[in-house]
């Protein structure tokens, strides 16, 4: 941490911060770290040291607009910069490998946006980087953020607690409708070489981790198929939240539009799995049932501040999904915001998983999901991309 006690707050040591990438996460994570230690009292104080992107000019204006002291247009420069303690890494999965090892090598601890990676050989060379750094006192953490949804980790608990029993069944979707739209514009997420695998890796990727965090199990296995239905879009014009403006001239879309795939669970139930960014009129609907031998469990992020709850061992005449509203201050992170009812949004999960690292890492502890978490979920899509070529089927992971 750094050791500039004129910049301590309130006794606290300070945690300085770099961010590479000021984009649609960028700005969300930017959000987060300013947020956390006003809402949350923090046992470290973050400054929002440094953000790095390739314009100057546009840099500039990021860390002007978003709070942050300091631009550069190299992530090199960032990494080893005796102000920064942590790099938060918001770039598209192609650079996250490189920024991320050299943060840890640089003794940076590193925030990482997911999918940790686009393959699983660049995954396993963050994993073996982080677990040297670990050594060290450095931690890694891969940004699975929808696991700070406060319905989520009552989920999470409800099950370690046994209220569903076993797990028999797990339905993931994962729903979106921005490039429904044939005349929407090619954006990096489209592109292979930038962004590894298209909806499958891109939201894909948080339904295979909520599916295991919430469970406490792993997916064993899988059978899937990919399909792109859109093979060539405009160029764009300009880039401005996910899609931009198309352009003149068009070029091929390289990544799968939608993913579908099953699998089963390391406890003997089956899991099916949808990622699609064609579902017109679903915004981003991340909607997750899980039925156990005691009762079954609902959740759809369109309305995250509700968790559904069907208990099979109350009296059948009065039985039915209990909707739960997850904003009690006997809620996890709940309490430090509203009073109940006064839901929570989006940006708040981004919040909470800063006030968890800050936690973690004040304490010396392994932030989770850690890069080999990630790694886990990594080989997943490796596995479903690989049935899906080779329409082979069944691709075991255990
Ligand atoms: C685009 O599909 C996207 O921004 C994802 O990249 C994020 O991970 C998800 O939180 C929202 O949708």
């Amino acid at each position: 941490m750094s050791e500039r006690t004129d910049e301590q707050t309130e006794g606290k040591p300070t945690l300085g911060v770099g961010l590479v990438g000021y984009a649609f996460m960028g700005a969300a994570h930017s959000q987060a770290w300013r947020t956390a230690p006003r809402f949350f009292d923090l046992p470290m104080a973050p400054r929002m040291r440094v953000v790095a992107g390739r314009h100057a000019e546009a840099v500039r204006a990021a860390a002007d607009r978003l709070g942050w002291d300091d631009a550069v247009t190299s992530w090199k420069e960032l990494v080893t910069r005796d102000d920064v303690d942590l790099v938060d890494v918001c770039t598209p999965g192609d650079t996250h490998a490189e920024i991320a090892i050299a943060a840890l090598e640089a003794g940076k601890h590193v925030l990482c946006e997911k999918p940790l990676a686009n393959s699983v050989a660049e995954a396993e060379a963050m994993v073996a980087a982080a677990e040297k750094a670990a050594e060290r006192g450095v931690h890694a953490m891969v940004g699975f953020t929808y696991r700070r949804v406060p319905a989520i980790q009552l989920a999470r608990t409800l099950v370690a607690d046994g209220r569903i029993g076993q797990v028999r069944h797990v339905r993931a979707q994962y729903l979106q409708d921005w490039i429904a739209d044939p005349s929407a514009p090619l954006s990096w997420r489209l592109d292979k070489a930038k962004a590894g695998s298209g909806a499958l890796g891109d939201i894909g990727a948080h339904v295979v981790d909520l599916a295991q965090f919430i469970t406490g199990e792993s997916v064993v296995g899988v059978s899937g198929t990919l399909e792109t239905f859109v093979k060539e879009r405009p160029l764009p014009s300009s880039f401005a939240g996910l899609a931009g403006e198309a352009g003149e001239g068009t070029g091929p879309v390289t990544v799968d539009d939608a993913a579908v795939f099953f699998g089963r669970m390391s406890g003997g139930g089956l899991a099916t799995f949808e990622a699609t960014r064609f579902a017109w009129g679903r915004k981003n609907a991340i909607r997750l049932e899980i039925n156990g031998s005691k009762g079954s469990l609902a959740f759809d992020f369109e309305d995250m501040n509700l968790l559904h709850f069907f208990d099979a061992q109350e009296e059948p005449k009065t039985a039915g999904f209990r909707r739960i509203v997850v904003t009690e201050p006997e809620h996890p992170y709940a309490g430090a915001w509203w009073p109940p009812g006064h839901g929570l949004g989006y940006e708040h999960a981004f919040t909470h998983q800063v006030v968890d690292l800050v936690g973690d890492l004040a304490a010396g502890r392994q932030p989770t999901p850690s890069f080999a978490d990630g790694l886990a979920v990594q080989r997943v899509l490796d596995a479903v991309e690989r049935s899906s070529e080779n329409h082979s089927g069944w691709v075991d992971l255990t």
